[in-house]
């Protein structure tokens, strides 16, 4: 029988109000609203990829485990988005945001929609996704490249 429980990478990001609240709020909600948390890796401070914003970013990443589809996984993220300030029609794609949540890994499923693209499309160009990751799950196969995190670093 399939598994129920599937493992889930979050990528987390804050660069607007007070960052470090924002994302342990945003931790918080999704233990309650998603499933069990069952790694955070630290915080870091980063400065903007490919934006026009000026300030710096908290980044991390977090493996949780859930029962949720990953649509259901998404619905939920963008629920915890809107409640934690970020507003729900934005101008610009990368306009500064009080919390971005993605899902980077849904366990070992590739999805590939317009709503949803899993793996993350863009996560291993971006060091400030990678550097939380290896932290937390340097072992974790992504599913359409057949390498480890770990792998993909080096
Ligand atoms: N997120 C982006 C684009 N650029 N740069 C940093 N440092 N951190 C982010 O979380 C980030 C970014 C798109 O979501
Ligand atoms: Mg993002
Ligand atoms: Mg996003």
């Amino acid at each position: 029988m399939e598994k129920t429980v599937k493992t889930v990478i979050i990528a987390l990001g804050s660069n607007l109000g007070n960052r470090l609240n924002t994302i342990n709020s945003a931790i918080h909600k999704i233990e309650s609203e998603v499933g069990p948390i069952i790694n955070i890796a630290d915080c870091i401070e980063t400065t903007p990829f490919e934006m026009e914003s000026v300030e710096n970013f908290l980044n991390s990443c977090i493996e949780i485990e859930t029962k949720l589809t990953a649509w259901e996984v998404l619905k939920k993220l963008q629920k915890i988005e809107i409640h934690l300030g970020r507003p729900e029609k934005t101008k610009g794609k990368n306009e500064s945001r009080t919390i971005d949540l993605d899902i980077i890994f849904y366990d070992s499923q590739v999805i590939e929609t317009t709503e949803l693209s899993i793996p993350h499309k863009e996560y291993h160009t971006r060091g400030f996704v990678l550097i939380p990751l290896l932290q937390i799950a340097p072992n974790f196969i992504d599913p359409s490249k057949y390498l480890t995190v770990k792998q993909l670093i080096n």
